[in-house]
Protein backbone atom coordinates (compact mmCIF):
# COMPACT_ATOMS: atom_id res chain seq x y z
CA UNK A 1 0.00 0.00 0.00
CA UNK A 2 1.29 3.29 -0.95
CA UNK A 3 2.00 5.53 2.27
CA UNK A 4 0.65 8.93 2.45
CA UNK A 5 2.34 11.54 4.41
CA UNK A 6 0.24 14.93 5.44
CA UNK A 7 2.46 17.55 6.37
CA UNK A 8 0.99 20.21 9.21
CA UNK A 9 2.52 23.09 9.83
CA UNK A 10 2.49 24.54 13.20
CA UNK A 11 4.05 28.07 12.66
CA UNK A 12 4.44 29.21 16.53
CA UNK A 13 7.29 29.87 18.94
CA UNK A 14 4.89 30.59 21.67
CA UNK A 15 6.47 27.51 23.61
CA UNK A 16 10.73 29.01 23.18
CA UNK A 17 12.71 31.09 24.95
CA UNK A 18 13.71 32.49 21.47
CA UNK A 19 11.47 34.06 19.12
CA UNK A 20 12.12 32.56 15.13
CA UNK A 21 10.94 28.80 15.63
CA UNK A 22 7.50 29.98 13.60
CA UNK A 23 9.27 29.91 10.03
CA UNK A 24 10.34 26.34 10.61
CA UNK A 25 7.29 24.98 8.35
CA UNK A 26 8.73 27.08 5.30
CA UNK A 27 12.32 26.91 5.79
CA UNK A 28 11.20 22.57 5.46
CA UNK A 29 9.19 23.67 2.66
CA UNK A 30 11.93 25.72 0.81
CA UNK A 31 14.55 23.14 1.22
CA UNK A 32 12.40 20.27 -0.30
CA UNK A 33 10.74 18.45 1.88
CA UNK A 34 7.80 17.78 -0.22
CA UNK A 35 10.11 16.29 -3.58
CA UNK A 36 12.49 14.48 -0.85
CA UNK A 37 9.50 12.65 0.38
CA UNK A 38 8.15 11.72 -3.09
CA UNK A 39 11.42 10.62 -4.45
CA UNK A 40 11.43 8.22 -1.71
CA UNK A 41 8.10 6.60 -2.85
CA UNK A 42 5.89 8.38 -0.42
CA UNK A 43 2.43 10.03 -1.85
CA UNK A 44 2.76 13.41 -0.13
CA UNK A 45 0.11 16.02 1.09
CA UNK A 46 0.80 19.28 2.27
CA UNK A 47 -2.04 20.70 4.05
CA UNK A 48 -0.44 24.35 4.36
CA UNK A 49 -0.21 25.95 8.32
CA UNK A 50 -2.46 25.89 11.38
CA UNK A 51 -3.66 29.07 12.75
CA UNK A 52 -3.25 30.66 15.93
CA UNK A 53 -2.70 33.38 18.31
CA UNK A 54 0.28 35.62 17.57
CA UNK A 55 3.36 35.29 20.12
CA UNK A 56 2.29 37.90 22.93
CA UNK A 57 5.97 37.56 24.40
CA UNK A 58 4.77 37.80 28.26
CA UNK A 59 6.37 37.31 31.43
CA UNK A 60 5.82 33.60 32.82
CA UNK A 61 2.11 33.23 34.93
CA UNK A 62 2.74 30.54 38.05
CA UNK A 63 5.24 29.06 36.60
CA UNK A 64 3.89 29.14 32.58
CA UNK A 65 4.77 31.29 30.02
CA UNK A 66 1.91 31.52 27.36
CA UNK A 67 -0.61 29.14 28.97
CA UNK A 68 -3.57 30.30 26.90
CA UNK A 69 -1.55 30.27 23.75
CA UNK A 70 0.24 27.02 23.96
CA UNK A 71 -3.21 25.81 24.43
CA UNK A 72 -4.91 27.10 21.44
CA UNK A 73 -1.89 25.74 19.07
CA UNK A 74 -1.80 22.21 20.49
CA UNK A 75 -5.78 21.90 20.47
CA UNK A 76 -5.20 22.73 16.13
CA UNK A 77 -2.26 20.45 16.25
CA UNK A 78 -4.28 17.42 17.98
CA UNK A 79 -7.18 17.91 15.84
CA UNK A 80 -5.21 17.81 12.57
CA UNK A 81 -3.44 14.94 13.35
CA UNK A 82 -6.39 13.22 15.01
CA UNK A 83 -7.53 14.10 11.27
CA UNK A 84 -4.91 12.85 9.52
CA UNK A 85 -4.40 9.44 11.61
CA UNK A 86 -8.59 8.67 10.88
CA UNK A 87 -7.59 9.30 7.44
CA UNK A 88 -4.76 5.99 7.65
CA UNK A 89 -2.65 8.93 6.76
CA UNK A 90 1.08 9.66 8.62
CA UNK A 91 1.18 12.83 10.42
CA UNK A 92 4.32 14.97 9.68
CA UNK A 93 4.23 18.19 12.11
CA UNK A 94 6.61 20.78 11.24
CA UNK A 95 6.99 22.85 13.89
CA UNK A 96 7.09 25.33 15.77
CA UNK A 97 8.45 24.46 18.98
CA UNK A 98 8.48 21.83 21.15
CA UNK A 99 5.47 22.22 23.15
CA UNK A 100 3.28 21.49 20.25
CA UNK A 101 4.37 17.64 20.46
CA UNK A 102 1.42 17.52 23.62
CA UNK A 103 -1.23 18.08 21.04
CA UNK A 104 0.43 15.84 18.49
CA UNK A 105 1.28 12.71 20.72
CA UNK A 106 -1.65 13.34 22.71
CA UNK A 107 -3.72 12.55 19.38
CA UNK A 108 -1.56 9.72 18.39
CA UNK A 109 -1.94 8.07 22.03
CA UNK A 110 -5.34 8.23 21.42
CA UNK A 111 -5.57 6.88 18.41
CA UNK A 112 -3.12 4.04 19.88
CA UNK A 113 -5.78 2.96 22.66
CA UNK A 114 -8.50 3.29 20.12
CA UNK A 115 -6.95 0.78 17.55
CA UNK A 116 -5.15 -1.39 19.96
CA UNK A 117 -1.82 -0.19 19.15
CA UNK A 118 1.29 0.18 21.31
CA UNK A 119 2.51 3.44 21.24
CA UNK A 120 6.77 4.02 21.56
CA UNK A 121 8.32 7.24 21.27
CA UNK A 122 11.69 8.27 20.65
CA UNK A 123 12.67 11.82 22.04
CA UNK A 124 15.92 12.79 19.74
CA UNK A 125 16.97 16.55 21.80
CA UNK A 126 19.73 18.11 23.63
CA UNK A 127 17.26 18.44 26.24
CA UNK A 128 14.66 15.89 28.27
CA UNK A 129 11.76 18.32 28.45
CA UNK A 130 10.69 16.93 31.38
CA UNK A 131 10.22 20.27 33.07
CA UNK A 132 7.08 21.18 35.16
CA UNK A 133 5.77 24.81 36.04
CA UNK A 134 7.17 24.16 39.65
CA UNK A 135 10.53 22.93 38.23
CA UNK A 136 10.76 24.99 35.27
CA UNK A 137 13.52 27.82 35.50
CA UNK A 138 12.30 29.36 32.57
CA UNK A 139 8.72 28.82 32.30
CA UNK A 140 9.02 28.02 28.78
CA UNK A 141 6.40 25.29 27.51
CA UNK A 142 8.81 23.49 25.11
CA UNK A 143 10.83 21.98 28.10
CA UNK A 144 7.48 20.51 29.31
CA UNK A 145 5.78 18.71 26.83
CA UNK A 146 6.76 15.17 28.20
CA UNK A 147 5.60 16.02 31.79
CA UNK A 148 2.79 17.25 30.16
CA UNK A 149 1.92 13.79 28.26
CA UNK A 150 3.41 11.93 31.48
CA UNK A 151 0.24 13.78 32.74
CA UNK A 152 1.94 16.19 35.64
CA UNK A 153 1.69 19.31 33.46
CA UNK A 154 -0.83 21.72 33.85
CA UNK A 155 -4.45 20.70 33.63
CA UNK A 156 -5.44 22.43 30.58
CA UNK A 157 -2.34 20.32 28.63
CA UNK A 158 -3.08 16.76 30.17
CA UNK A 159 -6.09 14.52 29.84
CA UNK A 160 -6.30 15.03 26.04
CA UNK A 161 -5.43 11.25 25.00
CA UNK A 162 -8.37 9.94 26.82
CA UNK A 163 -6.41 9.15 29.80
CA UNK A 164 -5.13 11.04 32.58
CA UNK A 165 -1.48 9.95 30.84
CA UNK A 166 -1.07 9.80 27.18
CA UNK A 167 2.58 8.56 27.99
CA UNK A 168 3.61 5.79 30.63
CA UNK A 169 7.73 5.98 31.28
CA UNK A 170 7.81 3.29 29.87
CA UNK A 171 6.49 4.55 26.29
CA UNK A 172 9.49 6.79 25.54
CA UNK A 173 13.34 6.44 24.97
CA UNK A 174 15.54 9.92 25.16
CA UNK A 175 18.42 10.05 22.73
CA UNK A 176 21.28 12.28 22.69
CA UNK A 177 20.52 14.12 25.92
CA UNK A 178 23.34 16.58 27.61
CA UNK A 179 21.56 19.37 29.03
CA UNK A 180 18.88 18.22 31.99
CA UNK A 181 18.45 21.10 34.92
CA UNK A 182 18.61 19.46 38.43
CA UNK A 183 15.15 18.85 39.26
CA UNK A 184 14.56 17.20 35.72
CA UNK A 185 17.56 14.77 36.79
CA UNK A 186 15.40 13.90 39.67
CA UNK A 187 12.35 13.46 37.65
CA UNK A 188 14.07 11.30 35.26
CA UNK A 189 15.16 8.82 38.31
CA UNK A 190 12.29 9.01 40.16
CA UNK A 191 9.97 7.99 36.74
CA UNK A 192 12.33 5.56 35.64
CA UNK A 193 13.19 7.30 32.03
CA UNK A 194 15.46 5.38 29.83
CA UNK A 195 17.75 8.31 28.83
CA UNK A 196 20.63 6.99 26.62
CA UNK A 197 22.27 10.83 26.76
CA UNK A 198 25.44 11.35 25.38
CA UNK A 199 27.31 9.59 27.60
CA UNK A 200 25.80 6.55 26.87
CA UNK A 201 26.31 6.75 22.91
CA UNK A 202 29.66 8.06 23.70
CA UNK A 203 30.75 4.26 25.92
CA UNK A 204 28.37 2.56 24.07
CA UNK A 205 27.99 3.89 20.47
CA UNK A 206 24.42 4.42 18.04
CA UNK A 207 23.94 1.20 16.68
CA UNK A 208 23.65 -0.12 20.38
CA UNK A 209 21.76 2.27 21.79
CA UNK A 210 19.26 2.34 18.98
CA UNK A 211 19.89 -1.60 19.42
CA UNK A 212 18.66 -1.02 22.88
CA UNK A 213 15.79 1.42 22.57
CA UNK A 214 13.86 -0.26 19.84
CA UNK A 215 14.47 -3.85 21.03
CA UNK A 216 10.76 -4.20 22.15
CA UNK A 217 9.24 -2.60 18.71
CA UNK A 218 6.83 -4.88 16.75
CA UNK A 219 4.45 -5.40 14.26
CA UNK A 220 1.69 -3.79 16.61
CA UNK A 221 3.99 -0.86 17.69
CA UNK A 222 3.07 2.58 16.34
CA UNK A 223 6.65 4.50 16.23
CA UNK A 224 6.38 8.09 16.60
CA UNK A 225 9.63 10.24 16.61
CA UNK A 226 9.33 13.37 18.17
CA UNK A 227 12.88 15.07 16.74
CA UNK A 228 13.99 18.33 18.20
CA UNK A 229 16.50 19.45 15.92
CA UNK A 230 18.66 21.20 18.55
CA UNK A 231 19.59 17.31 19.42
CA UNK A 232 22.36 17.94 16.83
CA UNK A 233 25.46 19.17 17.02
CA UNK A 234 25.20 22.94 16.81
CA UNK A 235 28.14 23.17 14.25
CA UNK A 236 25.76 20.82 12.54
CA UNK A 237 22.57 22.54 12.91
CA UNK A 238 23.62 26.01 13.60
CA UNK A 239 19.79 27.13 13.43
CA UNK A 240 18.17 26.30 16.61
CA UNK A 241 17.33 28.84 19.68
CA UNK A 242 19.16 26.34 22.41
CA UNK A 243 22.31 25.06 20.58
CA UNK A 244 24.34 22.35 23.12
CA UNK A 245 27.84 21.44 22.14
CA UNK A 246 28.68 17.83 21.67
CA UNK A 247 25.80 16.60 19.82
CA UNK A 248 25.73 13.26 18.00
CA UNK A 249 27.95 13.09 14.78
CA UNK A 250 26.33 13.53 11.46
CA UNK A 251 26.64 9.86 10.66
CA UNK A 252 25.86 8.94 13.60
CA UNK A 253 22.24 10.79 13.79
CA UNK A 254 21.79 8.55 10.06
CA UNK A 255 22.56 5.35 12.18
CA UNK A 256 19.64 6.31 14.28
CA UNK A 257 17.67 7.10 11.35
CA UNK A 258 18.44 4.28 9.69
CA UNK A 259 17.67 1.91 12.34
CA UNK A 260 14.31 3.39 13.04
CA UNK A 261 13.24 3.04 9.37
CA UNK A 262 14.71 -0.48 9.25
CA UNK A 263 11.73 -1.63 11.96
CA UNK A 264 9.28 -0.79 9.53
CA UNK A 265 6.70 0.60 12.20
CA UNK A 266 7.66 4.59 11.98
CA UNK A 267 4.19 5.90 11.84
CA UNK A 268 4.25 9.74 12.70
CA UNK A 269 6.68 12.46 12.92
CA UNK A 270 7.33 16.07 14.90
CA UNK A 271 10.29 17.84 13.29
CA UNK A 272 10.23 21.02 15.64
CA UNK A 273 12.53 23.74 17.01
CA UNK A 274 14.34 25.10 13.65
CA UNK A 275 14.77 28.36 13.84
CA UNK A 276 15.60 30.07 10.26
CA UNK A 277 16.32 33.35 11.93
CA UNK A 278 19.47 31.59 13.71
CA UNK A 279 20.14 29.72 10.75
CA UNK A 280 22.68 29.67 8.29
CA UNK A 281 21.39 29.54 4.30
CA UNK A 282 19.22 27.12 5.53
CA UNK A 283 21.52 24.07 6.09
CA UNK A 284 19.62 23.40 9.64
CA UNK A 285 16.17 22.75 7.52
CA UNK A 286 18.17 21.07 4.44
CA UNK A 287 19.71 18.73 7.15
CA UNK A 288 16.39 18.11 8.88
CA UNK A 289 14.87 17.16 5.28
CA UNK A 290 18.51 14.73 5.09
CA UNK A 291 17.36 12.95 7.95
CA UNK A 292 14.05 12.89 7.53
CA UNK A 293 14.47 11.10 4.23
CA UNK A 294 16.56 8.23 5.81
CA UNK A 295 13.46 7.85 8.87
CA UNK A 296 11.42 7.13 5.74
CA UNK A 297 14.34 4.76 4.31
CA UNK A 298 16.29 6.43 1.91
CA UNK A 299 19.56 5.05 2.50
CA UNK A 300 18.46 1.26 2.81
CA UNK A 301 19.42 -0.62 -0.62
CA UNK A 302 17.10 -3.08 -0.26
CA UNK A 303 14.19 -1.44 -1.30
C1 LIG B 1 15.33 24.25 29.75
C2 LIG B 1 13.99 24.82 30.15
C3 LIG B 1 14.61 23.66 26.02
C4 LIG B 1 14.45 23.28 23.95
C5 LIG B 1 15.36 24.57 25.38
C6 LIG B 1 15.51 24.30 28.24
C7 LIG B 1 14.45 23.55 27.49
N1 LIG B 1 15.47 22.90 30.24
N2 LIG B 1 14.05 22.86 25.13
N3 LIG B 1 15.24 24.31 24.08
N4 LIG B 1 14.10 22.72 22.79
O1 LIG B 1 13.81 26.03 30.03
O2 LIG B 1 13.13 24.07 30.59
MN1 LIG C 1 12.85 19.66 22.85
MN1 LIG D 1 15.89 20.73 22.76
MN1 LIG E 1 12.13 1.79 26.77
Amino acid sequence: MLKTVNLIGAPTDVGASTRGAGMGPDALRVAGLVDVLRANGLDVVDSGNLAGPPNPWDTPQGGLRHLDEVVAWNRSVFAAVAETLAQQRIPLLMGGDHCLAIGSISAIARHCRQHGKLLRVIWLDAHSDVNTAASSPSGNIHGMPVASLLGLGPPQLTGWSGSPAALSAADIDFIGIRSVDAEEKQAIRQLGLQVFDMRHIDEHGMRNTMTEALQDVDENTHLHVSFDLDCLDPLDAPGVGTGVRGGPTYREMQLCMEMIADTGQLASLDVVEINPALDVRNRTAELAVEFIASLFGASTLAR
